[in-house]
């Protein structure tokens, strides 16, 4: 158990497939700065799963979600920060409404910008709670 008592949140995390791929975009924030991850945000108070999914999704990046499930649930322990926080990050999986759509950098301050990888070749460096699901075997494909 930490010694520093902090607060605990709630992240979704949306892995929006297309195809073999998946959209990441290079982080621009005090944690995991530079590191690719999935777009994700604070669940806030009244919404469900599936609406802050498609809320974060709008809000950075212009895209529109078509069927949406629960996939898993890790939980992050953020102990390096000024503030330490821990987050519960639920994982949704998520297809576009419009396959043909394309993601728009919609907030430049903290994204370089998205991009589909092909989860069997994904950049480098992931955000480490990225990176520690999928050394624990997570995959958000469809088996
Ligand atoms: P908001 O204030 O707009 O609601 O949130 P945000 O600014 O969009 O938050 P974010 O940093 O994009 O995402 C929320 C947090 O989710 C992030 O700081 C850390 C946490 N998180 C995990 N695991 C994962 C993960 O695997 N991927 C991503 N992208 N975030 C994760 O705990
Ligand atoms: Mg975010
Ligand atoms: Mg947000």
């Amino acid at each position: 158990v930490a010694e520093t008592a902090g607060s605990i949140k709630v992240a979704v995390v949306v892995c929006l497939l297309r195809g073999q791929n998946v959209l990441l975009g290079r982080r621009r924030s005090s944690l995991g700065d530079s590191t690719f991850s999935l777009p994700s945000g604070h669940l806030e108070f009244g919404e469900s799963f599936e609406e802050c999914a498609a809320r974060e999704l709008k809000e950075e990046t212009d895209l529109d979600i078509g069927k949406i499930e629960l996939l898993t649930v890790t939980n992050n322990l953020f102990l390096d920060e000024a503030k330490p926080s821990q987050y519960v990050a639920v994982f949704m999986r998520a297809v576009l409404a419009d396959p043909r759509q394309e993601p728009q950098n919609i907030e430049p301050k903290f994204c370089d910008g998205w991009g589909w990888y092909e989860w069997d070749n994904l950049p480098k460096p992931l955000f480490w709670p990225l990176e520690n699901a999928v050394q624990d075997g997570f995959n958000p494909f469809p088996t």
